[in-house]
């Protein structure tokens, strides 16, 4: 069973953080209905969605995935680059807590989730605005016990790793350990030779924040912002499930950021 933790949008949302966007005015009510057919998405995937305590007085609240990186061994809770974000934290760690050991990033180290991009046993990781050296190599040294690589990544022009580049097609098992496998890639944002062995699809250049696509089982949650590019991996033959999140994308957050996906270890 697959597990996603999300949380609703908070009231707040208009004061979100933001670092490469203009700010512009956001329909909370449209937000919200939009959140609600992105977790319908999720569930119509197959994923159990758990959803986290709200948090109202945090603006970028929703974003959930910057809170924690989950694998099968540990569940790492991050230290957000935004200082505004630091106090979304506990409540990702008290609902981790019943379904993995916890180990954390501390100061000086910063970690957004969103700048870890797992492929098999690799994880790229975006040194950006909000990722530091150190909290990079804390990480490191969390995952090493358990066969984790850890490969830091440049990120220029934008928010996050997975602003830029995402994998987009599932791995073949013989290569699993070792190859990239497919990703959707801007690759204006980041360098494609960080990804060694990696097929690409690049974003129609008129979409230049199209790279951010959720894989679940094979098939894609994706923006309706980016048709253009949506047509091209339709072309490369993946089932793309469209969901409208302009909302969102008003406050720089893409699909991934909304969720946390794992896998639920009670249930094998
Ligand atoms: C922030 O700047 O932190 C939020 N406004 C957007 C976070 C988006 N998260 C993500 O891409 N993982």
């Amino acid at each position: 069973m697959r597990i996603a933790l999300v949380r609703d949008v908070s009231p707040a949302l208009e004061r979100c953080e933001l670092s490469f966007q203009e700010r512009v005015p956001i329909d909370l009510e449209l937000a919200r209905a939009q959140h609600h057919s992105y977790v319908e998405t999720l569930t119509s995937l197959g994923c159990q969605v758990e959803v986290l305590p709200p948090l109202p007085e945090n603006p970028d609240a929703v974003f959930v995935e910057d809170t924690a990186v989950v694998l099968d061994e540990l569940a790492v809770i991050t230290r957000p680059g935004a200082e505004s974000r630091r106090g979304e934290v506990d409540s990702t760690a008290r609902a981790l807590a019943r379904h993995r050991h916890l180990a954390y990033i501390e100061a000086p180290g910063t970690l957004d989730g969103g700048d870890v991009l797992r492929v098999g046993r690799t994880l790229y990781v975006g040194l950006s605005a909000r990722s530091n050296h150190a909290g990079i190599e804390q990480l490191r040294a969390h995952l090493k016990p358990h066969g984790y690589e850890v490969v830091s990544v440049q990120v220029r022009g934008c928010l996050h790793l997975k602003t830029a580049a995402t994998q987009v097609g599932m791995l073949k098992s013989a290569a699993a350990e070792v190859a990239p496998g497919l990703l959707l890639i801007n690759p204006e944002w980041v360098d494609k030779s960080a990804f060694q062995g990696a097929d690409f699809i690049e974003v129609d250049p008129a979409e230049p924040f199209a790279a951010n696509a959720v894989l679940v089982g094979g098939e894609l949650v994706y923006p309706a912002s980016f048709p253009r590019t949506r047509a091209r991996l339709e072309q490369a033959g993946i089932k793309v499930h469209v969901v409208d999140m302009s909302e969102t994308e008003k406050a720089e957050g893409g699909v991934t950021c909304c969720s946390v996906l794992f896998q639920d270890q009670a249930a094998g």
